[in-house]
């Protein structure tokens, strides 16, 4: 049985991340790839419990420092528990964010040091990437006037405009550090065309052949 295959879906907030993982899902079952849906911060019922730490509460609540510590637990939790294991039964993951979301919110973002974030990936998680990250990128307007329509905003929708501009930069900085591994796509279409570039880039970058994602 060969190994399954990791795919991170990673942007702003507001770039369709959730809307897009199930139909990503959907498209490659359709075609009989055993797939999971997860999303971090959480994932695992351990990223789950720091997941509810980080995201309730006061702006302030943790330095970039912490925050990054606490995703990184929660993230070699979330691997060790869920997406190894899955891997190795030849299941494939898609994930919405990942180790992308700690270098853009807590390194472009709040200001940790690149090198730092890459040292603290390597103690948590060693040489383990994903085989493929999107990376939906669209202008910032765009993706909080998507979220704004939601009852409550979670401690990073709260931060101001500079923030999220400098993590929509970090995203396109990195994707284009990296063009073989990563793919960045224009989010800010209908769902439906978002889902056909994914579609696109997949099919391209892991070699397999699928069909959008019936409604
Ligand atoms: N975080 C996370 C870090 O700081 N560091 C890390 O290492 C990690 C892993 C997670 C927060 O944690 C931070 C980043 C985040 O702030 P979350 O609740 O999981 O919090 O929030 P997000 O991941 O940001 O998810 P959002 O729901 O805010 O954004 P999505 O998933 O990108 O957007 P989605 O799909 O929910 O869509 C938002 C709205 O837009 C509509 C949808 O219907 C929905 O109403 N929409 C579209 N509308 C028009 N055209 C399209 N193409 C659309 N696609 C979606």
């Amino acid at each position: 049985m060969s190994r399954g295959r990791l795919i991170t879906i990673e942007g702003g907030e507001g770039a369709g991340k959730s809307t897009q993982v199930p139909l990503l899902v959907a498209a490659l079952e359709g075609v009989g790839i055993r797939t999971l849906a997860t999303r971090e911060p959480g994932g695992s019922p351990g990223g789950e419990a720091i997941r509810r730490l980080l995201l309730e509460g006061e702006g302030e609540r943790w330095d970039a420092a912490s925050e990054a510590l606490l995703l990184m637990a929660a993230r070699r939790d979330h691997v060790a528990k869920l997406i190894e294991p899955a891997l190795a039964r030849g299941v494939w993951v898609v994930s919405d964010r990942f180790a992308d979301s700690t270098l853009a919110y807590q390194g472009y973002g709040r200001g940790l040091a690149v090198a730092d974030i890459a040292m603290l990936h390597r103690f948590g998680l060693g040489n383990f990437v994903p085989d493929l990250t999107v990376i939906l990128d669209l202008p910032i307007e765009i993706g909080l006037a998507r979220v704004s329509a939601r009852a409550s905003a979670d401690r990073f929708e709260r931060l101001d405009h500079a923030f999220h501009q400098r993590l929509r930069n970090g995203f396109r900085e990195i994707a284009a550090a990296e063009p073989a591994r990563y793919v960045l796509i224009d989010a800010a279409g209908e769902p439906e065309m978002v889902h056909r570039a994914i579609l696109s880039a997949v099919m391209q970058r892991l070699r397999v052949s699928l069909k959008p994602a019936q409604k």
